[in-house]
């Protein structure tokens, strides 16, 4: 009890007591007439104090406090046919399902859960047809891994304007980080009996684009899995409901959504995502074909564009990491533009082919700075310089960006993308 007393009038207070007591059933109508009441009262006398007044009664499904409301933001070139998670209104590893980045080549389908069908046939013993519950009485695995689009990040560098006024959300925010669940497709592929001629499958989704691409048998046999589940309920419409490919650790564009159809081969279809998109353009006129794997890479989420420091003193710089040949095993820090570099701190849990939240405590003097974070891998791989990159890739290529980002500081608390100053 608050020494004033003010806030709710004794009387509702007793009556939510009263209500509160209640239980089952044949109450609920009159608590509902009750806690309307206490609502209306709640709402009139601003400000209300939450310890005076009932809260709010349980609902069927949650929602998010009306302080925190991130969103996902088309992406810049295709505005209708990508959207960028939050990077930096998110905690620890885990993307919230309805804000994982999309790509959709020709939009979101609606598919009938009861009539989905997945064909798998081509050079096996016995062609299959699994339902989704067929899918689902398979043993299941559940992990924790990243999905990237190796699209992210090509707007980190462009060697006519290099941006200042960029959000770690439009630059990489085609990357999200889901706990998947799902029948490994190695137990599928053992039900169909795999020829011994066999080395690739072509997976087909069941959307307009029907984009289909060729995986290397080797990887479907490894960790690829048919997903049904997300964060622990239903795909979304969005990440291919009611099943996808899920191939850990490579592009985006293998993880084929609303997949329909899986034909066993002995080589590369040669799709048109496999000739004329993802192959990645190099110096003079060749070009890389089948970058599955999708290269060690560090973002910074904060401090950066647009946010700006209002004084100096301690700041958590804070950024993901993640890798697609295995565990991040370290990420450095510089805050002088390259100069220097100091370990950051991995938060639990370091997973593989999962992003890793990095955290490093930076006593910030008040002078101008330029942040860099850099991650290295379990296989030594060391994430490269932006001149590093583009001396062994060129300056044509848009997929697989994952050189060093520079966010600059200056003495006001601005931040900017900076890696126009270090070029
Ligand atoms: N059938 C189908 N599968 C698809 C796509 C698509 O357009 N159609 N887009 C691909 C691309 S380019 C990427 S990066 C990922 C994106 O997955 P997400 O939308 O769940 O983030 O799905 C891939 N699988
Ligand atoms: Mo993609």
């Amino acid at each position: 009890m608050s020494k004033s007393g003010q806030g709710v009038p004794r009387s509702i207070e007793r009556r939510t007591w009263l209500a509160a007591a209640l239980s089952g059933v044949a109450a609920s109508s009159l608590l509902r007439t009750r806690f309307d009441a206490v609502d209306l009262l709640a709402q009139q006398s601003e400000p209300a104090d939450p310890t005076k007044v009932m809260g709010r009664l349980v609902s069927e499904l949650g929602s998010r406090a009306p302080g925190e409301q991130p969103r996902r933001q088309a992406g810049p070139a295709a505005p209708s046919s990508s959207s960028r998670t939050p990077l930096g209104d998110l905690h620890g590893i885990i993307t919230p399902a309805d804000l994982h980045f999309e790509r959709h080549h020709a939009g979101v389908p609606a598919i009938d859960p009861e009539s989905y069908e997945l064909l798998i046939h081509g050079m096996v013993e016995r062609p299959l047809v699994f339902t989704l519950p067929d899918l689902k009485r398979f043993p299941s695995v559940s992990r924790i891994h990243f999905l990237e689009c190796s699209g992210n990040g090509g707007g980190a560098f462009n060697p006519a304007r290099m941006p200042t006024d960029i959000t770690p959300q439009a630059m990489d925010g085609l990357l999200s980080t889901s706990e998947w669940t799902g029948v490994p497709l190695a137990t599928l592929l053992r039900e169909v009996g795999v020829r011994p001629q066999a080395s690739w499958i072509v997976a087909e989704g069941g959307d307009a684009a029907m984009l289909n691409r060729s995986i290397p048998l080797e990887k479907a046999m490894d960790d690829a899995l048919i997903a049904y589940g997300q964060n622990g309920e239903g795909l979304r419409p969005e990440q291919g409901y009611p099943a996808r490919v899920f191939l850990p650790g490579w592009e985006g564009n293998t993880s084929v959504k609303w997949v329909r159809r899986i034909e066993v081969t002995d080589q590369p279809v040669m799709s048109r995502e496999e000739t004329s998109n993802y192959t990645d353009p190099l110096k003079g006129g060749s070009a890389r074909q089948f970058s599955f794997v999708m290269d060690a890479k560090s973002v910074i989420t904060f401090p950066t564009f647009p946010y700006a420091l209002p004084e100096r003193g301690w700041w958590e710089v804070q950024g993901l990491a993640w890798s697609g040949r295995g565990t991040i095993t370290g990420v450095d820090i510089s805050i002088d533009g390259g100069r220097t570099w100091a370990p950051a701190r991995l938060q639990q849990p370091v997973l593989p082919l999962a992003a890793v939240r990095f955290t490093f405590p930076w006593n910030w003097d008040g002078r101008e700075a330029m942040l860099l974070s850099r991650c290295s891998d379990e296989t030594g791989y060391v994430q490269p310089s932006a001149q590093e990159y583009i001396a062994a890739r060129g300056e044509q290529t848009r997929y697989h960006s994952n050189f060093i980002r520079a966010w600059k500081v200056t003495p006001d608390g601005t931040v900017t993308y900076g890696l126009g100053d270090l070029l």
